[in-house]
């Protein structure tokens, strides 16, 4: 079975963003290949975390991977300071990534401009932990948004230059992105992605949101004044990311959307845009109501962590003795 590898901060209470563009596709994987989803949380103190916020979202996020309809037999759900290869791994990537190759990463231009404290070290670094990551679980495939595509490639160069040297140690891992909603937009910025750590709330549809705040953010999203539904990402930025927020959540394409809309205003199509995204959202919420309190995650965690440090060990060992590393 080929294998797939993919993260998620607990950054705060993940987005319609994340779960079009990761979650929904991590469940259609779940039944044909061996999983492994991790709550990335070493990832998330990259930039500062308040510590009960951090402990909060990290198990809010564990529900929520339960909740969108992962099944705890068939996938590996764990958290990634609970396997220490994880940074292990992570220090001998940063000594095999460039740092030029680091700093030309999008995510890290555009992360250390909104730091006031400061940029940390870990900032840069972020790519050589995420190749940890995914090359610890010869991982074949990673179904992650398109924002990740720089990351993905520049793991595939760390993991070549590193079997380059050292021997065939490494699987080349490949991207997977879905057809729909692998970039949502902002809703009040639609030039930039939609994003679970924005300070304006009205940005973005948290997997929690309530029906009424669902409806309020989608009515105040961002339009142009034409006030004619059609896709034009160009000109129409604003309008084209709801549609395509539309055509993810009901399979319907943009034609068919565009032919339904014909002759109505921004209006009505927003407001059948929150309906259906309402009840896309609420049968995840059902479910995440009755997990969050229960026990069960806690034993879905435990057992995750322990076979993972399991996979992760075994590779750790064969890249530390290629390297000597190992007495
Ligand atoms: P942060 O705001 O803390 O940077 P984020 O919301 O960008 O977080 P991540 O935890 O970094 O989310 O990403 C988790 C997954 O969700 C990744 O696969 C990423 O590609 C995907 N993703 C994030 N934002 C979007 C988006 N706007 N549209 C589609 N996919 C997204
Ligand atoms: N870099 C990703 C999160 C992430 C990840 C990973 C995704 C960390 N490690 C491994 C896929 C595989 C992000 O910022 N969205």
């Amino acid at each position: 079975m080929a294998v797939i590898f993919s993260g998620i901060q607990p950054s705060g209470i993940i987005t319609l963003g994340n779960y079009l563009g990761a979650l929904k596709q991590f469940v259609e994987l779940q039944d044909e290949h061996e999983c492994y989803f991790c709550i990335v949380n070493q990832h998330a103190i990259t930039v500062p975390q308040d510590p009960k916020a951090l402990r909060e979202n990290t198990r809010t996020l564990a529900a929520l991977y339960l909740a969108v309809g992962l099944d705890p037999q068939k996938i590996t759900l764990f958290i990634q300071s609970e396997v220490p290869a994880h940074t292990q791994l992570g220090w001998i990537m940063e000594c095999t990534v460039h740092i030029g190759e680091l700093e030309r990463m999008t995510q890290f231009k555009d992360k250390s401009v909104s730091q006031k404290e400061g940029i940390s070290g870990g900032l840069l670094t972020y790519p050589a932990l995420m190749a940890a990551d995914i090359l610890l679980y010869n991982t074949d495939f990673v179904p992650v948004g398109e924002d990740q595509k720089q990351h993905l490639e520049i793991t595939r160069d760390m993991a070549q230059r590193f079997n380059n040297r050292y021997g065939e140690i490494f699987k080349i891992p490949e991207i997977k992105v879905p057809k729909q909603g692998a970039r949502v937009m902002s809703l009040q910025e639609p030039n930039k992605k939609m994003s679970k750590s924005d300070e304006d709330s009205n940005s973005f549809i948290s997997m929690l949101d309530e029906p009424k705040v669902i409806e309020k953010k989608i009515k105040r999203a961002q339009t142009d004044s034409e006030a004619s539904v059609h896709f034009d990402k160009e000109n129409k930025p604003g309008i084209s990311n709801l549609m395509s927020i539309y055509s993810a959540c009901t399979g319907k394409s943009l034609e068919e959307i565009t032919t339904l809309y014909k002759g109505k205003g921004y209006g009505d199509f927003k407001k059948d845009l929150a309906q259906v995204v309402v009840e896309t959202i609420r049968p995840i919420q059902e479910r995440y109501n009755n997990l969050i309190n229960s026990s069960e995650l806690d034993d879905v965690l435990n057992k995750g962590a322990e076979k993972a440090n399991k996979a992760a060990t075994q590779m750790l060992t064969r890249v530390e003795k290629a390297m000597g590393l190992k007495r």
